[in-house]
């Protein structure tokens, strides 16, 4: 059974508006489509929205932050204590740091982690040239310093313990897809796979979703979590996102992926399993006729298994 869990958290980012995203998507379809394709769906709800406020000192509106990462890394843990498989809607990519760090509880370090952004999100509070959080969640869930000190580093500090006793993913069991907005501090951090934009033009979404695979073997990945950013299509598509990036995966090229991860995860012999997938920053106040919503659900049919002549479950 999927649990689907809305997160309706925007208080981190450039723009607000993601916490209509849960909503924009489920009028998009997502649960009745799933059902539609012969999964068995229950829709958990949203998680308690949240007030503004920021502490003297700290990152604006951490202490809502904190706790709606700390209360998704137990709804998300529930999920798995029960035998589910997660899918979370955001929301801002912040609070999937709550997520993984549920799935790195229950499944182990052997976790990995696909992060299909235009953005690199490995920016920790001192490099990070914004100081929006929703550019931090990998360094967050790697455990990297804050590389500051004072109030931001003890609100830091208490991500990382929100995160929980878990292990952190390790940038070595991270990959990146659909790249092209990456800033200079995060490049040492893309210790894993780093498939860009360029690679894509390049090589095409069959040979780099080859090129996954092969990884995601090497590594010993046992499970594997896909984060899906919207702001990772093209925004002619999918405008509706708070940090549009133009140059983003075109409509087909976005479901050739999906449909290749379903293929992979399908194989008899592959060794790793879905651990969870989340959709987030779908901003429907920055959007056109919820167009990015549909697309949204349109890509998780194709992630579980519905071709153009059929589904394959
Ligand atoms: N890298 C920029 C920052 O840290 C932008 C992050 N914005 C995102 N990430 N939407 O996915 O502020
Ligand atoms: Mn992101
Ligand atoms: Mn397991
Ligand atoms: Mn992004």
């Amino acid at each position: 059974m999927i649990d689907v869990i809305g997160v309706p958290f925007d208080l981190c980012g450039s723009r607000p508006g993601c916490a209509l995203g849960p909503a924009a998507v489920r009028y998009a379809g997502l649960v009745e489509t799933l059902q539609g394709i012969g999964l068995e769906v229950r829709d958990c709800g949203d998680m308690p929205a949240m007030r503004p406020e920021t502490d003297e000192d700290g990152m604006r509106n951490f202490p809502p932050l904190l706790e709606t990462v700390r209360g998704l890394r137990k709804a998300v843990y529930k999920t798995y204590l029960e035998g589910n498989l997660p899918i979370v809607v955001g929301g801002e990519h912040t609070v999937v740091a709550g997520a993984v760090a549920a799935a790195l509880q229950f499944h182990g370090e052997d976790v990995a982690v696909l992060w299909i952004d235009a953005h690199a999100d490995a920016n920790t509070p001192g490099s990070s040239a914004s100081g929006n959080l929703h550019g931090m969640p990998i360094a967050a869930l790697a455990g990297l310093p804050s590389g500051t000190e004072g109030k931001v580093d003890e609100e830091w500090n208490a991500l990382q313990e929100a995160l929980g006793s878990g292990p952190r993913l390790s940038l070595n069991r991270t990959a990146w897809y659909a790249l092209r907005d990456v800033d200079p501090p995060e490049v040492p951090q893309l210790q894993g796979l780093a498939l860009t934009m360029h690679d894509i033009d390049r090589h095409g979404v069959v040979n780099t979703m080859h090129t996954l695979d092969r990884w995601l073997r090497t590594i010993g990945a046992s499970h594997l979590w896909i984060s899906f950013d919207v702001d990772a299509l093209d925004p002619i598509l999918a405008p509706g996102t708070g940090t549009a990036v133009r140059g983003g995966l075109t409509y087909r090229e976005a479901h050739l992926c999906a449909e290749l991860l379903f293929e992979m995860m399908a194989a008899s012999d592959c060794p790793y399993r879905l651990a969870g997938v989340d959709v987030v920053e779908t901003n429907p106040l920055v959007d056109a006729n919820n167009a990015t919503a549909v697309m949204v659900v349109e890509w998780f049919a194709s992630l579980f298994g519905k071709t153009i002549l059929g589904s394959r479950r």
